[in-house]
């Protein structure tokens, strides 16, 4: 009887294993969408003298901005090299006083 109850015991838990590594993963996913959540914006103008660029963005999530077309601080200077207007990118935003601040910007794929 052993040997029927363990066949029974596997026979029920086998079609739960996928289901469970569906789910696992599909959580993973939808974690990283969470954290890596860019906005989606356009390079207008790039002033790198004064670290500014404007972008024509779609919303920004994390600061509650809908869209439109705006000015933005770059963290670092840095961040304008490689860029060109025109190129479409991703990128988070923050907001310091009256200033919005580009935290992170790369370029879409
Ligand atoms: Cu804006």
């Amino acid at each position: 009887m052993k040997t029927v109850h363990f066949v029974l015991a596997a026979a029920l838990l086998a079609p739960a294993l996928p289901a469970l590594a569906q789910h696992a993963s599909h959580m993973t996913t939808v974690a990283q969408a969470a954290k890596a959540e860019l906005a989606d914006g356009e390079v207008r103008r790039i002033d790198k003298a004064r670290g500014t660029v404007l972008l024509k963005h779609g919303e920004i999530k994390s600061i509650g901005m809908g869209a439109m077309t705006m000015s933005f601080r770059f963290k670092d200077a840095k961040m304008a090299e490689g860029l060109n207007v025109g190129d479409k990118v991703k990128f988070d935003a923050e907001q310091k006083g009256d200033d919005l601040i580009v935290t992170r910007i790369e370029r879409a794929k």
